[in-house]
């Protein structure tokens, strides 16, 4: 009978240890650099039917979040994305105010297309893909 606190004790003290590594290898990975897993995202503006961005990055294998804000009040507008992973990719096609989001990744490097489907010539960028 007592032998047995002692057992708890350390079998108790082996616990918090680990315990404390684990809490510190959760606290490296959140501050480390973003890695496999974590997705990238982005915003591109909508406005006088012109994208505020038309070059964008992205990498292989990771998923992008695109946010569209459409701030042309009564004028519709999409996003559309060539050739992602799982083909085309494209939102709505919405009178503005609004904001969409559309995620995408890419299984190689190389350089992407996107595009309003209404303006294709007026709203149109590039996601280069490393
Ligand atoms: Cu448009």
């Amino acid at each position: 009978m007592l032998a047995r606190p002692p057992l708890a004790l350390a079998a108790l003290a082996v616990a918090l240890v680990v315990t404390a590594c684990g809490g510190d290898s959760d606290t490296d990975r959140s501050t480390g650099p973003r890695s496999t897993g974590a997705s990238e995202s982005v915003t591109v503006v909508g406005e006088n039917i012109r994208f505020d961005t038309t070059e964008l990055t992205a990498t292989a294998g990771q998923e992008l979040e695109i946010t569209f804000d459409n701030r042309d009040d009564g004028v519709p507008h999409n996003l559309h994305v060539r050739d992602t992973a799982s083909g085309d990719a494209m939102t709505e096609i919405t009178e503005g105010p609004v904001t969409q989001t559309l995620e995408v990744s890419f299984d190689q490097p190389g350089e992407f297309e996107y595009f309003c489907d209404v303006h294709p010539d007026r709203m149109a960028g590039t996601i280069t893909v490393e």
